[in-house]
């Protein structure tokens, strides 16, 4: 048993248990004093070691909050606070301890430490929303998300904290927080009057308090089979006539080989930036990205319009964020969002359409005092899905605050006319209903918005929506006299019935089959089916097989033709509507009959519109001949007709899974959040 100090013990065969305590018991009586002391404080001395680094650690944890390789600070300050079984120093040891692993196994121990932070956020996320001092959430909040944004929403009550940055306030109080909460209007004027800030400090300072929440970016294949290969090429072709006479402008004139300007934002770069991520053309989408961070600049004095700019811009550099994870995308949006926020200073609430991004002031279009309906109400996605990125609730707040306010006006079954006043806050008396300019995405945002939020049930937004869709059916609802054609017509002054619809209109079959799949009635299955079969016909109807921008049915059997084009009507902007529909119908339904359809269509894209410098919009579809082309490539063609194309023909129907993404109506993809249980 003894060896020159050394201890050996052997233990009987029995019952171990029982046998190997006597055993122990008497090898140590039978030790000397002075052993069994020095043994005692070898203990003693080890316990007192491991005490003293655990609490060196946790006193190092403030200097140690910039390394990368640290937990963020919110996450770090909670599992330390409340995790019992959390033990820094040991990871540590560890990782110094141990030899370079191979690479499989570096990728098995980032995937765990990702699991491990995943579990160390969810904790601290909880702790969060259950302190006492946390701004009191609303409904929804992302919980679920596998790539991130796991934020609360913030709350819709006038007595909010600032800027609803502190969910995480618990944690490390910012310098400027005011001890009492601010109401809307003063956390619009701040950030109004700080642009470059969120919530009272930089970007990068708050970026970094919401580490934990940022994130993580998507993986795509790149194309699989040969027409989407044909789409990449398509916009490869688009984007190297508009890189060689336009870049840095927001479009490019494919004819005369020039550049044309709208806002001065690059449109068609930030337009483009998540197609090109999704298609993964990676070289491209780099060198978009540089320009973004370096020469994408919001001061200048300009007249903006409010929607153009969200959808588009707001819209493409959120979604940019969410597929690739880069937080300069972040930053950019945040600025913007604080330069949009004046057009909410309205008496009213409801924006008004017009926003100098450098002047930070806002007006009504120069040509009337009303906004339009679809553009006040076709912004809420992006500002929502801004506010729940960056865990800065105003942006949510204002574009709510719409919502509501255009719930409580009176429709005629549910049907809005298509102007509002924003200082006033009511519709134009008898303005014209229609599904298609300055209507149609009104109708849309509410499907998509219920989405985004989690599908609440008795939602105004949802209630709004079913109720529309009651009145499409109703009054704008009609069959063409001998060919059947369904269509969506309008109300001029807001009750006579016209047979005309926009191309704009037949995005409504994909919406109405989106909202179908979230539980929508069968009536509502049925006008999407028969609308897709009469936006088809007004392609097909025509020698190029491509639409004009609005088309006319007929009322009685005098007319000539079921549907007709007046010949000012018979241009063709490249628009997406359609091949957004065929895409949803495709993702929802896997019958790849769409896809025959959309390669129809696509094949004429790239016959009529195909020139040297890129594609180019038509002045008449209706002579195969002498389309008379026009002379622009408008930012859409990249950012939606081509993504369309693109998932339209994936082999796999979910590249995009529309339970965990919502289109915005410029075709970028914003996270789902779930509904807080
Ligand atoms: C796009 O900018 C958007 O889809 C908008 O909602 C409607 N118009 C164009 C495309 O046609």
């Amino acid at each position: 048993m003894k060896d020159g100090g050394h201890i050996t013990l052997t233990l009987p065969t029995g019952s171990v248990d029982e046998r190997g305590r006597k055993s122990l018991r008497r090898a140590w009586n039978q030790l000397p004093r002075c052993q069994r002391n020095l043994i005692i404080l070898g203990i003693t001395a080890f316990c007192v070691t491991v005490l003293l680094c655990l609490s060196g650690d946790q006193l190092m944890a403030s200097s140690l909050k910039d390394s990368e390789e640290k937990l963020p600070m919110v996450a770090s300050y909670h599992m330390r606070q409340q995790n019992p079984h959390h033990h820094p120093s040991k990871d540590k040891d560890q990782a110094e301890a141990s030899p370079a692993p191979p690479a499989s196994v570096l990728e098995d121990k980032q995937t765990i430490r990702r699991e491990v932070e995943n579990d160390k956020f969810n904790e601290a996320y909880a702790e969060a929303n259950s302190a006492e001092n946390v701004v009191r959430l609303p409904e929804t909040v992302a919980v679920d998300l596998p790539h991130a944004v796991a934020l609360p929403a913030p709350d819709n009550t006038k007595d909010q904290d600032l800027g609803g940055i502190d969910i995480l306030n618990n944690v490390e109080p910012f310098d400027q927080q005011p001890s009492e909460p601010l109401g809307e209007k003063e956390q619009l004027d701040l950030a109004i009057k700080n642009p470059l800030n969120l919530g009272g400090v930089s970007f990068k300072e708050h970026l970094h308090k919401i580490r934990p929440l940022l994130a993580k970016g998507q993986h795509f294949h790149g194309a699989s089979n040969e027409r989407q290969s044909a789409v990449v090429a398509a916009f490869k072709h688009s984007w190297a006539g508009y890189k060689k006479y336009a870049w840095g402008h927001d479009n490019l004139k494919p004819i005369s080989q020039y550049s044309h300007e709208w806002f001065g934002l690059g449109l068609s770069i930030v337009d483009s930036l998540d197609t090109m991520y999704i298609m993964g053309l990676d070289d491209e989408f780099k060198e978009a990205r540089d320009w973004v961070e370096n020469s994408l600049r919001f001061d200048t004095k300009r007249d903006v319009n409010l929607f153009e700019v969200t959808i588009r811009v707001l819209g493409g550099l959120l979604s940019a964020y969410h597929l690739s994870g880069d937080t300069m995308f972040l930053a950019k949006a945040s600025e913007l969002g604080n330069r949009l926020l004046p057009a909410f200073s309205s008496p009213s609430g409801i924006p008004y359409s017009d926003v100098n991004l450098g002047d930070l002031s806002a007006h009504s279009p120069k040509w009337s005092p009303d906004s339009s309906t679809s553009e006040v109400t076709t912004i809420q996605l992006e500002f929502r899905d801004l506010s729940r990125s960056t865990n800065v609730s105003i942006y949510e707040q204002v574009a709510h605050t719409v919502n509501e306010k255009v719930h409580e006006l009176d429709k005629k079954h549910g049907l809005v006319p298509i102007f509002i006043n924003a200082n006033t806050g009511t519709f134009r008396n008898y303005a014209t209903i229609s599904l298609g300019a300055r209507g149609d995405s009104y109708y849309e945002y509410l499907l998509k918005q219920w989405i985004q939020t989690g599908r609440k049930d008795n939602d105004i937004l949802i209630l709004d929506y079913m109720q529309a869709i009651d009145g499409v059916l109703t009054e704008l609802m009609r069959r063409t006299p001998r060919e059947h054609w369904v269509y969506i017509g309008e109300l001029i002054n807001g009750k006579d019935f016209k047979p005309k619809m926009d191309h704009l209109t037949c995005y409504l079959p994909g919406t109405l089959l989106l909202g179908h799949q979230n539980g929508m009635p069968d009536s509502h299955l049925i006008l999407a089916r028969d609308l897709m079969d009469t936006c088809y016909q007004t392609y097909m109807m025509n020698p190029t097989h491509l639409a004009a921008e609005i088309s006319y049915f007929a009322l009685t059997e005098k007319d000539d033709q079921d549907i007709y084009v007046k010949p000012n009507d018979a241009h063709n902007l490249l628009r997406p509507e359609f091949i957004e529909s065929l895409y949803y119908f495709y993702a929802l339904t896997g019958n790849r009959t769409y896809q025959d359809m959309g390669w129809t269509i696509f094949q004429a894209f790239e016959t009529h519109t195909k020139v040297n410098a890129g594609y180019t919009s038509l002045g008449n579809v209706k002579n195969a001949q002498n389309t008379r082309m026009r002379d622009l490539m408008e930012s859409f063609w990249l950012s939606e007709t081509l993504k369309y194309f693109y998932l339209l023909f994936s082999d796999n129907r979910k590249e995009i899974d529309l339970e965990q993404w919502v289109f915005n109506s410029e075709g970028h993809p914003l996270p789902v959040y779930s509904l807080k249980t």
